[in-house]
């Protein structure tokens, strides 16, 4: 087993002079990554970035920010990329409990990081820590196949987010397998438009082409539009299922203009049947949906060759198990038989960091990892989800755990209770909204406008809606499967 660093240099070595990324404005070779990251990393190392100390990052989606990941990475030390959305009370938990040693943010957020950082955190914007790059190259430290590479956090269904240790063997056993699977070669480039904070971006996308030799058309953000005008010289795209949904509202979508295309392929949530058979029918292209896990890396994919079955998440990658227990009891269920998804492997995470409670919870004593995701397994091997345990609504590839929007919405004076729902939605494939039992006066765009200060913004409810009684059972509990049922056709078209 090599470490992440040593995976890369591969391709550094193999190389040094094919371009590997192309923002628009200008393409940087892997030599050229290869020089600029190792000079960062002399940086870094000048502000005390050494092997298992974490690097906070809250940047926008550049080269820049890549840079700095190849440059954590090539010092054993741990990345912890945040999302750009994040609000200052999101921020402050984070940095509280990873203790980074050193915080990188946008220019606009300094002030915020120096309220939030405490003591023994050094604050850099991109700019600083690019100005004036040491000549020297910092050596590379060799790490552990069971070293922490990144922590990436997770919200749950109760608590604080949890961050997921994923260590070097995670991140290239995973990255191996998907090159393997889906056949990736230095004559790829893929058209990368996800953010570059999750896992589906930063290591799914990016490892596949990293660890191939192939090039990257980097976006800063989905748009239809220009995704589909970069497809003649790409040959494959990532994306969750709401990429999908937007490419088929372009009446430029054919199979012409998707012909150089060799690979679409959907994951984070789920890519309803219809969607798929549309793509289809428009493009030629079966689109390849695989299924994974923040804490797990991917766990199954359809097959390169053989049927896409739509609808279906494909058997486990692998090197990976997985296996359909009943909740609660663990007990094994036979092939058919829906019950939680569970998984061991390679893939899977060390555990939360500074949670070692909440890791054994989440684990079976045989090392079996709880998804908390509904499922059986087909005749052929195949996976089918059908739902989720937990209660995390999806939305456009973002997951948003109810408790924390109602725990924000139960707080205040003017809302006696409030459920959050997950909706079916035509772009986001689910929409979250709250319903509400109001105590007095209640303005609902007002509440929204106290949430986004809180919240990012994918998290704030698109709608709040009131009722006089929410519905309960006899314990007295919101029953949230009557209000899915009821406002089930709030977004619905037409
Ligand atoms: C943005 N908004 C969202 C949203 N994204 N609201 C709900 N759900 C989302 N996903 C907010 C915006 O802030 C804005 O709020 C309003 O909704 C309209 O935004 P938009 O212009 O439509 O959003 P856009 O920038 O186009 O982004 C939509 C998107 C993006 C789907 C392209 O969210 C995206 O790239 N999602 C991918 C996320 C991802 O990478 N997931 C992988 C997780 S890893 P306002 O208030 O300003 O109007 C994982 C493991 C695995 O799950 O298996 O891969
Ligand atoms: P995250 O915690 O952001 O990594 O999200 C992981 C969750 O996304 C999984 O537990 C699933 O519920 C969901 N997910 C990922 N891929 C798929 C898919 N192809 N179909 C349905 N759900 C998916």
């Amino acid at each position: 087993m090599r470490d992440l660093h040593t995976r890369f240099a591969r391709t550094f070595a193999a190389w040094p002079d094919k371009v590997f990324i192309e923002d628009g404005a200008r393409h940087w070779t892997y030599g050229e990554i290869e020089e600029q990251s190792a000079r960062l990393a002399t940086r870094l190392a000048e502000l005390g970035v050494a092997p298992g100390e974490r690097v906070l990052v809250q940047t926008g989606k550049s080269v820049e920010t890549l840079l700095l990941y190849f440059a954590v990475v090539r010092l054993g030390a741990v990345y912890l990329p945040l999302n750009v959305d994040y609000t200052e009370a999101e921020l402050a938990y984070f940095v509280s409990d990873a203790t980074p040693v050193l915080a990188v943010c946008r220019p606009e957020s300094l002030d915020l990081f120096a309220r939030i950082g405490g003591e023994g955190v050094a604050i850099r914007t991109l700019d600083q820590l690019f100005a004036d790059l040491p000549e020297a190259a910092a050596a590379p430290v060799p790490r552990e196949p069971d070293d922490i590479a990144a922590i990436l956090y997770t919200s749950g269904t109760t608590g604080k987010p949890k961050g997921a240790m994923l260590t070097n063997a995670n991140l290239v056993s995973n990255g191996e397998s998907l090159v393997d699977l889906w056949r990736f070669t230095e004559d790829d480039r893929l058209i990368h438009a996800l953010p570059i904070f999750h896992v589906h971006g930063l290591f799914v996308a990016m490892h596949c082409v990293l660890f191939s030799g192939a090039s990257l058309v980097f976006l800063p953000r989905f748009d239809a539009e220009t995704v589909l005008a970069h497809m003649p010289e790409a040959t494959v795209l990532m994306g969750v299922p709401t990429f999908y949904i937007r490419l088929l509202g372009e009446p430029g979508l054919t199979r012409e203009a998707a012909s150089n295309m060799r690979l679409f392929v959907s994951g984070s949530a789920p890519l309803s049947a219809d969607i798929h058979r549309a793509f289809e029918q428009r493009t030629g292209h079966r689109v390849l949906e695989r299924y994974g896990m923040t804490e797990t890396g991917m766990i199954t994919s359809n097959p390169y060759e053989g049927e896409r079955r739509a609808g279906f998440v494909g058997p486990p990658l692998p090197g990976v198990e997985v296996r359909i227990a009943e909740s609660g009891t663990g007990k094994v269920l036979p092939q058919g038989e829906v019950g939680i998804v569970e998984v061991r492997g390679p893939n899977v995470f060390a555990g939360y960091w500074r949670m070692p409670e909440k890791t054994a919870s989440e684990f079976r004593s045989d090392g079996y990892f709880i998804t908390g995701d509904m499922g059986f397994i087909d005749v052929d091997g195949s996976i089918q989800l059908v739902g989720r345990e937990k209660d995390l609504i999806i939305s456009g590839g973002l997951n948003v755990y109810p408790a924390e929007v109602e725990a924000l919405l139960d707080d205040r004076a003017d809302v006696a209770e409030a459920a959050v729902i997950g909706v079916p939605h035509p772009d986001f494939g689910e929409a979250v909204v709250a319903v509400v039992q109001p105590a007095g006066a209640f303005d609902a765009e007002a509440v929204r406008a106290d949430l986004r200060r809180d919240l990012a913004a994918f998290k704030v409810p698109k709608t709040i809606l009131t009722l006089d009684e929410l519905p309960r059972n006899t314990m007295g509990k919101i029953q949230k499967k009557l209000l899915r049922e009821r406002f089930a056709g709030l977004f619905s078209e037409g």
